[in-house]
């Protein structure tokens, strides 16, 4: 059978090319870029990049926050003028990017002169406009958030994000009417279901403003904070710093004429961390409504990291610098890792241990194992070239369906902004090649002239799917995936998208001896601890529970469970009872799982479900499958219910 590329070639070029503007936060320069930095400025370089791969036209800014009160209090701290300090910190997170290979178009300061005269044109026009007031005002004021909190907002007195007493101000201010873009605002809110992602966010918007929307305070008094952007109708006064901090992702298209604004602005999208939604979501398109600019087209959501369980904190001394974590594991494993392990909109925990348990598990182990025995296996019996392919089987057309399939899954999940879902299926698109080498055991046809045409066509498909591989993982792993393609014996420029394809790889092709890309790492001790010091008291047993069972928490902690994503399920046959279904647990490899649900459940019905798995029950085998692990059910009375795991979690994460 020989397969017919045109059917494939290529369903995923008939989307329609886009204009894509996209901004991270501007960064407080009061302390150093960390890790959540790192992650916000990864996800949209890498989001840019997919872009780029898929024809749109892009633009990327990043840049510095450099007013406002906690920046005055950090330069006096330092003893140097905040000018001085700003230019500091600001340049440290402008020369770290292209270290972690970020690539942004623009990097914007809040000092710049263009950027300050945009915001006194702005100030300037809704006040003409009547929509700026001054009035006496007393108030609680967080420094670390660099605004006015409710008393409702408090915690035992604190502000919950910074745990610090509030300071109190009673002064003249001049005000905002935000309070009348209360119901326009919850209307967009309601009407625009993709305008926040994810959607809890928008939830959360919506919430907030079921309570009567305040005016916004837009000045501070030159008599407590000089450090600012004079309000351009009263030079007593400088700007409050989310009014001008805010603005820079229009003024540094060079609103209100400017070619790149005309171009832009109309597409774009803003990344933002879940500590600033209220500003973004809230003060910002009331902001831009009063300016008369459209309002932005997207704004897109992460949770935090925190590390080891616990909010980064300069004082619990768990600050993750993201130079240190690079020199570590690398920079595109860094990208990766950051990409793959957090599920987009939620938390997650970092720690080195399961940054090195990724890499090994789906780089190393898993896309790394693929491309080093491709190459190997047909350097050493193809005179070190791509072998020619021949007849191709079912096998071989079953597998470049999945990576067609594969290639426009992961376009989708990029568009959708959900990276990790993107990365997950390319490890799992990755794990099928090497199932697929592993039951075709190709190195059982070496030196064998009969089994000569079969032996190309299995490693020319594998380094085929290899190099589709390569093409997706480009814009997370840019410097990785050049060596990749330089292994592969291939121009090093990028694979352009309609390339991404089954087929294209030329047989004949010369390949060089290959080193191994992603070199298995340890776990040093150090990282293997969690918290150890969390002792638990014995207590007594009440009399009734004595003769009970117990099981010691040692014992428990023996069992392995994970969140497991079944890719598929059959029936087995012979059996009224039994499925077996292919699990992913992120391993680099599916995991072969026999559960007694087939009266229960159809096998459409458990494919492509999240779900709880035991993954060190000692393997069995059930009437002629192997069995290594148990889907968790709940039993009522026999009836078999599945126990799902939220969507958001990804495969391979622990349960506890
Ligand atoms: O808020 N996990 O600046 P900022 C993930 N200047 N991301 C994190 C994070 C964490 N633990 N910690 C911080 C400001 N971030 C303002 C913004 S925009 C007009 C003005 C990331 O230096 C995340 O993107 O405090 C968060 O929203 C941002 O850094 C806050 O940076």
């Amino acid at each position: 059978m020989f397969f017919d590329f045109a059917e494939i070639i290529h369903s995923y070029s008939t989307r329609m090319t886009d204009t894509f503007y996209i901004t991270t936060p501007i960064y407080y320069v009061n302390s150093h870029p960390h890790i959540g930095h790192a992650y916000t400025t990864i996800v949209t370089d890498v989001l840019t990049r997919f872009r780029k791969l898929f024809g749109d036209d892009t633009y990327f800014l990043t840049g510095t926050d450099e007013h406002g009160q906690k920046i005055v209090e950090s330069a006096a701290k330092a003893g140097v003028e905040p000018q001085a300090f700003v230019d500091e910190i600001s340049r440290e997170f402008r020369e770290m990017w292209p270290h972690l290979h970020i690539d942004f178009d623009q990097f914007i300061r809040t000092t710049d002169p263009e950027h300050k005269a945009c915001v006194q044109q702005i100030l300037q026009k809704i006040y003409d406009q009547g929509e700026i007031y001054l009035k006496e005002y007393e108030g609680l004021y967080c420094v670390g958030c660099e605004r006015f909190l409710d008393e409702a907002e408090l915690e035992d007195g604190n502000c919950p994000d910074h745990q610090t007493p509030p300071e109190f101000y009673q002064e003249q201010n001049y005000f905002f009417k935000m309070s009348a873009y209360q119901d326009w605002l919850l209307e967009e809110l309601k009407q625009n279901e993709s305008w926040i992602y994810p959607g809890r966010y928008r939830n959360e918007l919506i919430q907030f403003l079921k309570a009567p929307l305040q005016d916004l305070c837009i000045s501070r008094p030159k008599s407590r904070l000089a450090w600012g952007i004079d309000l351009p109708f009263d030079k007593n006064f400088v700007t409050y710093v989310w009014f001008d901090a805010l603005l820079n992702y229009a003024s540094a298209l060079g609103w209100p004429e400017g070619e790149k604004y005309t171009k832009y602005w109309p597409h774009v999208h803003h990344t933002i961390g879940k500590d600033i939604l209220k500003t973004h979501g809230i003060y910002w398109p009331c902001m831009l409504k009063a300016a008369g600019l459209p309002v932005f087209k997207k704004l897109v959501v992460h949770g935090h990291w925190v590390v080891g369980g616990s909010k980064m904190s300069k004082s619990l001394g768990n600050v993750v610098d993201p130079l240190a974590m690079k020199d570590q594991l690398g920079v595109d494993a860094l990208r990766y890792f950051l990409l793959r392990d957090m599920s987009f909109g939620e938390d997650s925990n970092f720690t080195e241990d399961l940054a090195i348990t990724r890499y090994n598990g789906d780089l190393a182990n898993n896309f790394g194992n693929l491309l080093n025995r491709s190459i190997s296996m047909s350097r050493n019996n193809f005179e070190g070239c791509v072998p020619p392919l021949g007849e191709v089987g079912e096998l071989e057309i079953d597998l470049r369906n999945s990576f067609s399939k594969g290639v426009e899954t992961c376009q989708e999940y990029i568009l959708a902004f959900q990276p990790h879902r993107a990365l997950e299926h390319i490890a799992w698109l990755s794990s099928q090649v090497n199932k697929y080498i592993d039951n075709c055991k190709p190195w059982s046809l070496a030196g064998q002239p009969e089994g000569r045409e079969r032996l190309g066509t299995i490693l020319y498909t594998a380094l085929d799917m290899a190099r589709i591989l390569v093409g997706l993982l480009d814009p997370v792993m840019p410097e990785k995936m050049c060596e990749a393609r330089k292994s592969l014996g291939l121009v090093t420029e990028a694979i352009p998208f309609e390339k991404i394809t089954p087929g294209v790889l030329v047989a004949g092709t010369e390949l060089p001896e290959p080193t191994p890309l992603f070199p298995k790492m340890k776990i040093s001790a150090k990282n293997e601890s969690v918290v150890k010091d969390q002792l638990p008291e014995k207590i007594e047993i009440k009399p009734e529970e004595k003769g009970k069972e117990w099981l010691a928490f040692d014992d428990f902690q023996k069992m392995e469970l994970k969140v497991g994503h079944i890719r598929s399920c059959r029936k087995v046959e012979k059996s009224n009872k039994l499925l077996c279904s292919e699990v992913d647990l992120a391993e680099g490899r599916m995991r072969s799982i026999v559960s007694g649900a087939a009266e229960f459940y159809t096998p459409e019905e458990l494919t492509d479900r999240r779900v709880l798995v035991v993954a060190n029950l000692k393997p069995v085998k059930l009437m002629g499958e192997v069995s290594e692990g148990m889907i968790l059910f709940s039993d009522d009375n026999g009836k078999l219910v599945l126990i799902e795991a939220p969507e958001d979690v990804n495969p391979g994460v622990t349960v506890r």
